[in-house]
């Protein structure tokens, strides 16, 4: 059933039982790892694409919760133009408010913080909110819903700016999230959020985009009629090529913002590009085995010539990547990546090993597959001395390739 609308829910895909992306257990912890089946699709009357079981959210956003935002230089530099942007043009009134959902490390809010901004950040995680927190973000370690924005509206009034990224598709329960919008949005206020764009995700293939924590993904036909399903409108739209294309939904209520054309024009060219017709989500699936294939033969291949394989990047991403084409040690024998959470532990399901990122460049394999594909160009500079050594980038977006 529908978790925004109630109606029947076509499975276009199912890729069987998968850990949870983000927990990276210790090797002696193997054995209770958490899985559930993952499996995608469509509904029938409002169009939107949803995970068809649900992860409880205490099990994937706690203390120890392993993603740091700020890993990134380009993600840096991205929430960075984000706050200058809300600054200029939407925190102008006389003591402004903004409040994140999501705010992870602070990547974003710290920019506001430095403008002497008033703000919040609500986030769940307490790892990542203390982080932030230590640089004098103001944030609660809660989950947004109904009942925490009426705590924040009763104690620090309307919000000016509400703003979520890579945040809202992680929730199932959007019909609390829009409640909590009515309840904290000052009148004229916005609620912006950005997330991956299912566009985007059957352009590229990039089926690695689907994983417990992304219960939705998003089109902008589906969001306008949530927005509209829960009382709001969707007056502006914008892509973004971040985290391997996104789209950044501007929401405001009824009649209190002109609604742009690009609405309307993205919406048109979706229904053009097919994308609500079974058709599109079969002929994906046929590509997600095709590339699966794909990447296990030239793994096998390379293996029997006695090459070094290794992975860059373990994002949550590549969960579904190894756990769904069943890639082991066997097969690639180390993750490295540069979070320290991660150092040590195995990656989720697959149990390859998860090391510190300098190990690339100080053991050399012949072959790494970029799992971080969404960072390539900051890592392939970061790692140029792997490549000039003579090792080999192996992609899989949007087809299987040696670089
Ligand atoms: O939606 C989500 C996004 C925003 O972040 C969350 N559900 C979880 C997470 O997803 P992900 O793990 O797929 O995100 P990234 O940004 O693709 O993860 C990059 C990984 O690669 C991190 O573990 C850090 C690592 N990394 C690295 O080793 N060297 C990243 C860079 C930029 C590097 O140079
Ligand atoms: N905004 C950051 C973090 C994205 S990861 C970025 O774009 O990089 C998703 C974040 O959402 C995690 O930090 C998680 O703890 C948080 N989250 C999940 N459910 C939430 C909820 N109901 N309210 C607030 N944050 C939530």
């Amino acid at each position: 059933m529908c978790r925004i609308c109630g109606s029947t829910v076509g499975e276009f895909f199912d890729f069987g039982r998968q850990p949870l992306s983000d927990t990276f257990p210790e090797p002696d912890r193997v054995d209770d790892e958490f899985f559930f089946r993952l499996a995608v699709g469509i509904c029938e009357s409002c169009a939107m694409v949803q995970l068809l079981e649900e992860v409880p959210r205490d099990r994937m956003f706690h203390d120890g919760y392993p993603y740091h935002s700020s890993g990134s230089a380009r993600m840096r530099e991205h929430f960075a133009g984000t706050a200058r942007r809300f600054l200029r043009e939407e925190l102008t009134a006389d003591d402004p408010f903004i409040v994140e959902i999501g705010s992870n490390d602070g990547v974003m809010l710290r920019t506001i913080r430095d403008a002497g901004v008033r703000h919040l950040g609500v986030e769940p995680s307490g790892g990542v909110a203390d982080l932030s927190r230590a640089e004098g973000i103001r944030v609660v370690t809660t989950f947004f819903e109904e009942e925490s924005a009426r705590r924040i509206r009763a104690e620090d009034g309307p919000a000016d700016v509400i703003f979520a990224a890579n945040t809202i598709c992680h929730i199932p329960y959007l019909d609390s999230i829009f409640r909590g919008v009515d309840a904290l949005l000052a009148p004229g206020g916005v609620f912006v959020f950005e997330d991956p764009y299912l566009g985007d995700i059957l352009e590229l293939n990039t089926f690695d985009q689907i994983y417990d924590e992304h219960f939705y993904l998003f089109s902008v036909n589906s969001v306008r009629a949530a927005a509209r399903r829960f009382g709001f409108d969707l007056v502006d739209v914008q892509r973004l090529s971040v985290h391997g294309g996104e789209v950044r939904y501007t929401i405001a209520r009824p009649g209190t913002r002109p609604v742009t054309a690009a609405v309307e024009a993205m919406i048109a060219e979706e229904r053009e590009r097919g994308m609500l017709e079974h058709t599109t989500f079969e002929q994906f699936g046929a590509n997600v085995k095709r590339i699966c294939g794909d990447l296990v033969e030239l793994l096998r291949r390379l293996r029997a010539e006695g090459k070094r394989v290794v992975g860059y990047g373990a994002t949550a991403k590549s969960a579904t990547v190894t756990n769904y084409c069943g890639i082991g040690p066997d097969l690639v024998e180390v993750v490295y990546d540069t979070t320290p959470a991660k150092h040590g532990r195995v990656m989720p399901g697959s149990h390859i090993p998860v090391r510190p990122a300098s190990g690339l460049t100080e053991t050399q394999p012949d072959y790494a597959i970029l799992f971080a594909w969404n960072h390539e160009e900051e890592i392939k500079q970061k790692e140029k001395a792997f490549h000039d050594a003579g090792g080999r980038w192996i992609t899989y977006v949007p087809d299987v390739r040696i670089s």
